[in-house]
C-alpha cells in the first residue's frame, strides 16, 4: 500500500530495513538466549543518526516526528522486538522533556539524547501502581533548591542502560494523581541505583530493571512543566509513545508473516508446497490484511500527532490495542504455520510470539487501550448529543 511517504522517510525506513537485516538478524538469537544489552547495536543505531529522528532540528534530531519513529521502530523490529526497544524506549524516555520541558532543559539533554550518547527511560510503574498509574507512591520533597525523592520504580524498559530518565513522582500525595509531577534523574544522582532485573518470556536483549530512590537528591531545576502537571505529562507522553510501541508490534507481526510465507512456500507436504493448501492461504491472508490495517491505524495517529492535532488519546490507544491483538494472532498464527517446527527454538517464530506479548501488556494493557476509547467514544457521543 502506498502512504504517500515523504524522501527523507522512505530513506530512514529504508535504512532501518538495511540495518535490521544486516545488523540485527544475524544476532538476535544470541540476544534472546543470553539477555545480553546489544551495546553494539546501539553504537550503530546511534552512529547512523537513528536516535535524532524525532528531535526537533533546533537540538540536533532531523525533525522527522512520529512517523519517523513509527518507521524506524516497525523496520527494526521485524527483525528483533527486543533490540528496538532500546531505540523505542528512549524515545518515550525523551518524550515528556520534548513536549514539555524548558529551553533549558532542551539545550541541556536533547543534544546528547540525539546523538545517541545518552539512552533514555521513563519511570512512571510501581510494584503498586501499574495499570492504576495514578496510585503511584514515589515521592518527591522539595528541599532548598533541590527535589529529595524515595520511592520504587519498576518494570522500567532501559533501566540500567539508560543514563537519562523523567521519573513520575509525588510532590502532594493527599492529591493523589493531581499531586504528581514530572522529573528529569540522571544516572548517577545521589540516593539513584538499579535494583532488580527482570528476566523475561521475551525482547530479552532489552533491560528492564527497578529504579531505587532512596533519598536522591536532584537538582530543582529537573522538574519538568509545574508541581501537579506529572500525571497530565504522563498521559500525554503515552498518548504519543503508544503509536511506538504499536509499530514494535507491527514490525513484530510482519516479521514472523514473512517467515511463514517464506516457509509455505517451499515446505512440501502430500507432494506441494503446504501454501497450496487453502487451509495455509487463507491463514496467511488474514494475517497480512490485519497487519497491513495495523499499520494504517498507526500511520494515521502518527500523522496526528505530526499535525499537531491535540487530543489523539483514542487513535493511539486504537493503534496500540489493534497492533498488539495482530501481533499476537499473527506470530501464533505463524508458529502454526510452521508446525512443529514452529515450536523449536531451532527456527526462529517462536520467539516472535514470545516478544508479541509485551505488546499487549507495556504502555498500557489492551484493557486500559479499551478503556480509553470507551470513554473517548462516550464523550464524543454526549458532546455530540449537546450539539443539537
Ligand atoms: N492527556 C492529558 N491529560 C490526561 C489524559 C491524557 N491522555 N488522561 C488523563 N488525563 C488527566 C485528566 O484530565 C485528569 O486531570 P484533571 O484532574 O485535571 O481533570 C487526570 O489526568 C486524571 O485523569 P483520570 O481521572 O482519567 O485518571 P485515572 O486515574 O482514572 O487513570 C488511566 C486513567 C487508566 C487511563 C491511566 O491511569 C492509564 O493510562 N493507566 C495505564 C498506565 C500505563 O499505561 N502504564 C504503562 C507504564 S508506562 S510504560
Amino acid at each position: 500500500m502506498d502512504y504517500n511517504l515523504s524522501e527523507e522517510l522512505l530513506m530512514i525506513r529504508d535504512l532501518a530495513r538495511q540495518v535490521a537485516d544486516e545488523r540485527i538478524r544475524p544476532v538476535s538469537a544470541h540476544h534472546d538466549v543470553t539477555g545480553e544489552f546489544p551495546w553494539d547495536i546501539m553504537k550503530t543505531l546511534a552512529e547512523m543518526d537513528f536516535f535524532r529522528v524525532y528531535i526537533d532540528e533546533e537540538f540536533g534530531g532531523l525533525g522527522l516526528g512520529a512517523m519517523g519513529l513509527v518507521l524506524a521502530t516497525e523496520e527494526l523490529s521485524k527483525a528483533c522486538g527486543g533490540i528496538a526497544l532500546g531505540f523505542a524506549a528512549t524515545a518515550l524516555g525523551t518524550m515528556p522533556l520534548l513536549y514539555h520541558g524548558n529551553q533549558a532543559q532542551k539545550e541541556k539533554y536533547l543534544p546528547d539524547l540525539a546523538s545517541g550518547k545518552m539512552l533514555a527511560g521513563f519511570g512512571l510503574t510501581e510494584p503498586d501502581a501499574g495499570s492504576d498509574a495514578g496510585r503511584m507512591k514515589t515521592s518527591a520533597r522539595k528541599e532548598g533548591n533541590e527535589y529529595v525523592l524515595n520511592g520504587v520504580k519498576h518494570f522500567i524498559t532501559n533501566g540500567s542502560v539508560a543514563k537519562f530518565y523523567t521519573i513520575i513522582a509525588q510532590t502532594n500525595p493527599s492529591k493523589g494523581a493531581r499531586g504528581a509531577s514530572a522529573f528529569i534523574v540522571e544516572e548517577g544522582a545521589p540516593g539513584f541505583s538499579y535494583g532488580k532485573k527482570e528476566d523475561k518470556m521475551g525482547i530479552r536483549a532489552s533491560a528492564t530493571s527497578e529504579l531505587v530512590f532512596e533519598d536522591c537528591r536532584i537538582p530543582a531545576e529537573n522538574l519538568i512543566g509545574r508541581e501537579g502537571m506529572g500525571f497530565p505529562i504522563a498521559m500525554r507522553t503515552l498518548d504519543r509513545s503508544r503509536p511506538g510501541v504499536a509499530a514494535q508490534a507491527l514490525g513484530i507481526a510482519q516479521g514472523a508473516f514473512d517467515h511463514a510465507v517464506a516457509y509455505s512456500r517451499q515446505r512440501v507436504q502430500f507432494d506441494q508446497p503446504i501454501s497450496s493448501f487453502q487451509g495455509i492461504s487463507f491463514k496467511l491472508a488474514d494475517m497480512a490484511t490485519k497487519i497491513e490495517a495495523a499499520r494504517g491505524l498507526i500511520y494515521n495517529c502518527a500523522r496526528m500527532i505530526d499535525a499537531g492535532v491535540k487530543d489523539i488519546s483514542m487513535e493511539s490507544a486504537m493503534c496500540k490495542l489493534y497492533a498488539g491483538d495482530v501481533a499476537m494472532e499473527v506470530t501464533t498464527d505463524a508458529v502454526q504455520v510452521f508446525g512443529g517446527y514452529g515450536y523449536s527454538k531451532e527456527y526462529p517464530v517462536e520467539k516472535y510470539m514470545r516478544d508479541a506479548k509485551i505488546t499487549q501488556i507495556y504502555e498500557g494493557t489492551a484493557e486500559i487501550q479499551r478503556s480509553v476509547i470507551g470513554k473517548a467514544v462516550i464523550k464524543k457521543a454526549a458532546a455530540e448529543a449537546r450539539a443539537k
